[in-house]
């Protein structure tokens, strides 16, 4: 049992791999957060790392054998700073969270007291959960739960981030900590201007910067290291690892008072201990491993070309739409995503991510600005970086655009053959039974399967 191969030895697991590796081979894979990591990645991933205890830091463990996992765990803090140029004087990092969510919290719970108050993005304006997300209802987010939650907006009219409103707010509300991140926003943030909020109001700021580390490591998007004092980050979207997490704090001096008094950061100490032991026990090492690897391939120029072909790929994508006749929120992107306004066209998020995931397609649908409610987002979010891990170029994109646009198009038809106020449950109800329609998803599904199929998947040869 313990030496046979995953094909013998679980065959129902390994049957369920197979297909999605055919879903992900043969699919387009335009989910703005995913993306495929590479075969060093999974081989590191899948190593022995796995297997070993290691609580505690580097050359300060709980458990016995653990100088190879020290030696990895220095290695991936090292290449940490490195890819994003970082002085390790001036920051560190701490490499165990296991993903973004228990990453943002442990910051959190280092920094800011229970009931303390923090600013993010609201989530329907294009922010992360975990910056606090509430409705009127009820709080959602454990951040809104523990922590007093005051989100600042985009302006519905642009799309574009009212920094005036948040300048005014924080003067009332006086947060410990401002989230400058997102998860759905397809513009660069102003950090220089957050900078000067969160000052104002004695406040810490933390970059979320998830979406963006890769575009961020290669140097073609504004990076959020020069205005903030943590930022944090996942590991496996535009970076391109395995899924873990990242904590990047600042060191040295925080401020120096106007007698010349210096204040030091201590966020080294606050930001470990909530880690560990606060949140976490031991560490993924098979985890560190493959984000260590990632880091290295994040250094290369190989990675920057990719990164400089993801924002153009967006770009291509985007334009497309637009000739296509789709509103994109904000006109356009920064990086590499963009969210679709599906408000001119009459149809919504939900109804057309079930199309295109019959043909597919696989994106997600998002609330656009201004949208009344959350239950039925106006938007699809799209982002670029899992087919430019393929190999795919401007001209594919354009080419996917089409396949996106055929798919609205159906979305439609079969919304004209409902009543107007059919719910999602009886669209998708109308999708499965008609043979009409069935057929028309067929055909732009097998276009998409034989275009799909032409990219070389990336990552381990049989899983
Ligand atoms: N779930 C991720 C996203 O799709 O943006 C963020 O963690």
């Amino acid at each position: 049992m313990m030496l046979e191969p995953l094909a013998i030895n679980d065959s129902e697991v390994f049957s369920i791999i197979k297909k999605e590796k055919h879903r992900q081979t043969f699919g387009l894979e335009l989910i703005a957060s995913e993306n495929f990591a590479s075969r060093a990645v999974l081989e590191a991933l899948g190593s022995c790392m796995n297997n070993k205890y290691s609580e505690g830091y580097p050359g300060q463990r709980y458990y016995g054998g653990t100088e190879h996992v020290d030696e990895l765990e220095r290695l991936c803090q090292q290449r940490a700073l490195e890819a994003f140029d970082l002085n390790s004087e001036k920051w560190g990092v701490n490499v165990q969270p296991y993903s973004g969510s228990p990453a943002n919290f442990a910051v959190y719970t280092a920094l800011v007291e229970p009931h303390g108050r923090i600013m993010g993005l609201d989530l329907p304006d294009g922010g992360h959960l975990t910056h606090g997300f509430m409705t009127e209802k009820k709080k959602i987010s454990a951040t809104s739960i523990f922590f007093e939650s005051m989100p600042y907006k985009v302006n519905p009219e642009t799309g574009y981030i009212d920094y005036d409103r948040l300048q005014e707010n924080a003067k009332l509300f006086h947060p410990k900590l401002i989230i400058a991140g997102t998860s759905c926003y397809s513009r660069s943030l102003d950090y220089s201007r957050m900078r000067q909020i969160a000052n104002e109001n004695g406040a810490y700021l933390m970059a979320d910067m998830a979406h963006i580390s890769g575009l961020v490591a290669a140097g073609v998007v504004p990076s959020p290291f020069e205005h903030c004092d943590i930022v944090t980050t996942t590991t496996h979207k535009t970076l391109r690892g395995c899924r873990a997490g990242l904590i990047f704090f600042r060191k040295g001096v925080r401020s120096i008072d106007a007698k010349g008094k210096e204040t030091i950061y201590n966020l080294e100490s606050l930001i470990n201990q909530a880690v560990f032991p606060g949140l976490q026990g031991g560490p993924h090492n098979h985890a560190i491993a493959g984000v260590a690897v990632a880091l290295k391939q994040a250094m290369t120029p190989e990675f920057k070309a990719y990164q400089k072909q993801v924002l153009a790929n967006c770009k291509a994508l985007s334009n497309a739409l637009i000739d296509h006749g789709y509103k994109i929120v904000t006109g356009g992107s920064d990086n590499h995503l963009i969210l679709l306004d599906l408000r001119t066209k009459g149809t919504d998020g939900g109804r057309a991510e079930k199309v295109l995931e019959a043909c597919a397609i696989a994106c997600n649908k998002n609330t656009c600005p201004g949208d009344k409610s959350a239950l039925r987002p106006s938007g699809l979010r799209f982002g670029s970086p899992a087919l430019t891990s393929r190999g795919l170029i401007e001209e594919d994109f354009k080419k996917v655009a089409e396949f996106i646009h055929k798919g609205i198009v159906l979305t439609l038809e079969v919304q004209k053959s409902m009543d107007p106020k059919a719910t999602l449950k009886e669209f998708v109800q109308a999708l499965s039974q008609g043979d009409k329609f069935q057929e028309q998803m067929a055909v732009i599904r097998a276009e998409v399967e034989a275009f799909a199929g032409q990219f070389p998947m990336p990552g381990l040869p049989e899983l």
